[in-house]
């Protein structure tokens, strides 16, 4: 039988947490034959709530899950860890100014970060689903000098995923028939989700949608703002949808992409197309036996440039200020 595979999560208590442990547990992170172990890192304040959803997933019976540590010391949460989803993070409340987020931020990643560095398993891998994750994923892995920094990496899977869907809505195909979907950039509003080198059942998705004003006007505002239009129609942040990003952007690291697709990962940049190195950035990655490379040599035309470049403009000011403020 197979060891089991340490995953810790960072804000088990939240409700993205819940909707997330118990498919980790079922098989649907890493494999619906690979055990698991969980580690669930809460503030004090949520240790109860953690305990409550611990009791659940004993009720559920997993038979791939082989155990449950509480704890909100990220020392002992992150020993021995192989996967870190780092989910937990101070969201911005009324009249909260940007580098006062970004230092809340800072008091949690960076300490998560040495925590990785100095406990984790050496092939540890990084998954920042907390906003604003790049920033947050590049002040930990910042502070995790150890650690490669490749395997630092932010959530823009859910993005991906709905620019597939607004896709196949759009077109009438199947989201299985929709690939090579891009997002550029940030998880942010500024974030630049990419058709032009995407297919829709094997045709260019740009030319079948073949509706410029229908991309800039429509398909990039409702996917870049898709988090406020949950917000406003659930009275919640994006939760169910979230969690499974999270599990897909895991699953195809660890496992793969598809031949002749690939998937949307924030990593640190190399310089590729024009993206300044050590930014986390997110790009058209492929995977394969556990790494990733980025897609290389695609044509960036003159409605891509821009937009790409406006995100990864933003994602240097928060480096800027996170400079400032003394937490990279
Ligand atoms: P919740 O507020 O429901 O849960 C957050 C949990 O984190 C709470 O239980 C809190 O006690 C815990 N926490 C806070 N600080 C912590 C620390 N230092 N260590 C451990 N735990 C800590 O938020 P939820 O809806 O679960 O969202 C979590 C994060 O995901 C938010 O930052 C949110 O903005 C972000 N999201 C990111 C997305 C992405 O695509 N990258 C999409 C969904 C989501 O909005």
């Amino acid at each position: 039988t197979r060891t089991p595979v340490n995953v810790t999560v960072t804000g088990a208590a939240g409700q993205i947490g819940y909707a997330l442990l118990f498919r980790i547990a079922s098989g649907h992170l890493l494999g619906a034959d690979v055990p698991v172990r969980l580690r669930l890192l809460e503030i004090p304040q949520g240790l109860k709530a953690a305990e409550g959803t611990a009791m659940e997933l004993d009720d559920a019976a997993f038979p791939l899950l082989r155990g449950i540590d509480i704890t909100d010391d990220p020392n002992a949460a992150f020993d021995g860890a192989n996967v870190a989803l780092l989910v937990g993070a101070r969201p911005r409340t009324k009249g909260m100014e940007r580098g006062d987020l970004l230092s809340a931020n800072g008091g949690i990643f960076k300490p998560q970060g040495k925590a990785i560095n100095d406990h984790a398993a050496d092939d540890i891998k990084v998954l920042v689903v907390g906003n604003p994750a790049n920033t947050n994923a590049l002040i930990a892995q910042s502070a995790a000098p150890d650690v490669p920094a490749e395997r630092f990496t932010a959530m823009t899977r859910l993005d991906h995923n709905r620019a597939i869907a607004q896709l196949a809505k759009r077109t009438g195909a199947a989201v299985s028939d929709i690939k090579r979907v891009t997002i550029w950039g940030n998880h942010s509003a500024t974030q630049y989700p990419d058709i032009f080198h995407a297919e829709v059942a094997g045709k260019n998705a740009a030319e079948v949608v073949n509706d410029e004003q229908w991309l800039a006007d429509t398909f990039i505002p409702t996917v870049a703002k898709r988090g406020a239009a949950i917000i406003e129609a659930r009275g919640a942040s994006s939760a169910a949808s979230a969690a499974s990003a999270a599990l897909d952007h895991v699953h195809t690291w660890v496992n793969g992409t598809a031949d002749g697709d690939w998937t949307s990962m924030g990593i640190v940049s190399d310089g590729s197309y024009g993206v300044p190195a050590g930014l986390i950035s997110s790009f058209p990655v492929t995977t394969k036996d556990g790494s990733y490379e980025i897609v290389q040599g695609l044509d960036i035309n003159e409605f891509s440039r821009p937009r790409i470049d406006a995100s990864v403009k933003e994602l240097e000011e928060e480096r800027a200020a996170v400079r400032e403020l003394g937490l990279i």
